[in-house]
């Protein structure tokens, strides 16, 4: 038994074995959730790329199947590298991916299933006219690439964006093609923003702005009931940013709402460990579930010797958060829920300043946790009220303030020196305005050396009407994934405790503030595994 083999996870997507990065072409057909994924299938680092391939009927549960994709042509021979499925109205599927070809230049190449009536899809063929498409005048080899699911508008044409640069600007190109063969580039951008360099794997799709389901991503202004997300993957800095605006389909443009909050200015999907990410359209539940690539935070040696690097997120739901009107929010499938055993539930505790109390029979490292805290009364403190500008690097969860840091430590072990407080602490600007900042703080979570210890975080919008404060934790060996205000902000964490395992890794509930808070209900579920 392989020393980190503790680190697997129980209910997350993994691989048996081998590097895995980018979540690729998920789809719904026949039955089957199909999930492709950026795959080494000879070492736990990059390279070699392949599409490893899995199905599942409630994407909890997955059975492995051969390799999807692999590089076996001109075209793709250095890496079968990142890309899209979209399902055409006839219900028949394609694949849209990046090839990097023998000289290592970024083409766009199509594949399809060898036989429909398999609804494994287990045979793909590349079609003869790969490529595609080559890189266009002004971008160079190695900046283009990604191409999204494909959408269709009502002048009869398909779309797809390709994620590239120019100079120091991100930017989204866009094609059209009436038989998704013949693709001819669009004169101006979907969208770009300066500085912000390579933008990888670019999502867009519509989210409804009256109900909670999800919407189809050929659904282009049925109707003006919704609002458009674009999504790119910062190569600069890794992280996943998106923005909500309207979509243009007479200048064929993005419009951000708020070209404050444009990509890589405002929101992420999640503050923590998260790349690469892709939605798609489930037409059964008529939801939009998003994907992302959760990386290791320890070295590369620890991943050869554990023979194995990175999971997925827990599959989440996408909807516009209707009390904000300007943020999506994120929720694990319901279907992770039919894996909750046994449960603990605790009510109305007052947590005093410096208090610190264990959930008892709530210890193990396969949990589902939901706790909400009263939002507490800002006018009415005992003492002034902190003034400052409050990030989570600064001291993490062992800092001593006003109203926090309060929250949870979960894969706690018995003497506390591993744990990984989950937490908010409230700080109230020199103007007057009190800040919600939520932090997944990792610097104690291991005693292991060469582990990342950043504490993760951000501020969160909070309406003046919400009089609470709530974190769902999903606990699984080696990732943490936090979703506060029922999904307005994620973050998602990976960590390696070396004692706080299994039974011997505890919950608590923790108030470093002077203030007291209200703990209105905790409730934690042992999870089993997929
Ligand atoms: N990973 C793929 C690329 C993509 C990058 C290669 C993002 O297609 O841009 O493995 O992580």
């Amino acid at each position: 038994d392989n020393y980190l083999s503790r680190e697997r996870t129980a209910f997350h997507f993994q691989p048996e074995r081998n590097w895995m990065n980018d979540p690729n072409g998920p789809m719904f057909y026949r039955g089957y959730y199909h999930f492709f994924y950026q795959y080494n299938p000879d070492a736990a680092v990059w390279g070699n790329i392949t599409w490893g391939h899995s199905v599942s009927t409630d994407l909890i549960h997955w059975q492995p199947l051969n390799l999807a994709l692999v590089p076996d042509h001109w075209y793709d021979a250095e890496g079968v590298w990142s890309g899209s499925a979209t399902v055409f109205p006839d219900g028949k599927p394609v694949i849209l991916y990046t090839g990097s070809s023998n000289e290592s230049v970024q083409l766009q190449n199509m594949a399809v299933p060898e036989d429909l009536s398999d609804p494994l899809l287990r045979k793909w063929v590349k079609v003869p006219q790969n490529p595609m498409l080559v890189p266009p005048p002004g971008i160079g080899y190695t900046d283009f690439r990604d191409p999204t699911t494909a959408w269709l508008e009502s002048d009869g044409l398909w779309r797809i964006s390709i994620g590239a640069k120019e100079g120091t600007t991100g930017v989204a190109l866009v094609y059209k093609s009436s038989d998704f063969l013949d693709w001819s580039l669009q004169s101006n951008f979907l969208h770009e923003v300066a500085g912000t360099g390579m933008w990888e794997c670019v999502d867009f799709y519509p989210v409804s702005l009256t109900d909670k389901n999800g919407l189809d991503t050929s659904k282009v202004q049925v109707n003006q009931l919704m609002k458009y997300v674009l999504k790119a993957s910062l190569d600069n800095n890794k992280h996943d940013y998106y923005t909500l605006g309207t979509y243009s389909t007479d200048f064929k443009s993005f419009i951000p709402d708020d070209p404050t909050k444009d990509i890589g200015l405002g929101l992420r999907y999640d503050y923590g460990k998260f790349y690469a990410s892709k939605t798609f359209y489930d037409p059964v539940q008529e939801r939009r579930i998003l994907w992302g690539w959760v990386n290791e935070s320890d070295s590369e040696l620890d991943d050869i010797n554990k023979g194995w690097a990175s999971v997925q997120t827990i599959p989440r739901t996408l909807v516009l958060d209707r009390q904000t009107g300007s943020n999506l929010l994120q929720w694990p499938i319901h279907e992770l829920e039919s894996l909750r055993g046994e449960k603990v539930v605790k009510q109305d505790l007052l947590l005093d300043g410096g208090a610190m109390v264990t959930v008892d029979g709530a210890s193990g490292a396969q949990l589902d946790i939901e706790v909400i805290f009263k939002y507490p009364d800002v006018h009415n403190l005992d003492v002034l009220p902190e003034q400052k500008e409050y990030e989570c690097s600064q001291g993490g969860a062992a800092q001593r303030g006003v109203l926090g840091p309060f929250g949870l430590l979960v894969l706690a072990s018995d003497n506390l020196v591993e744990q990984t407080a989950v937490y908010f602490y409230l700080t109230c600007r020199p103007n007057g305005k009190w800040v919600t900042t939520v932090c997944s703080d990792q610097s104690r979570s291991s005693l292991a050396k060469g582990v990342d210890r950043t504490v993760y975080g951000t501020a969160i919008n909070k309406p003046l009407t919400e009089d609470f404060l709530s974190l769902r934790v999903i606990v699984d060996h080696s990732i943490v994934e936090t979703f506060v205000q029922q999904g307005r902000a994620c973050i998602t964490s990976r960590v390696y405790p070396t004692i706080a395992i299994d039974r011997d890794a505890h919950v608590l509930l923790f108030n470093n503030g002077s203030e007291s808070i209200t703990m209105q209900t905790l409730q934690v579920w042992q999870m089993s595994s997929a």
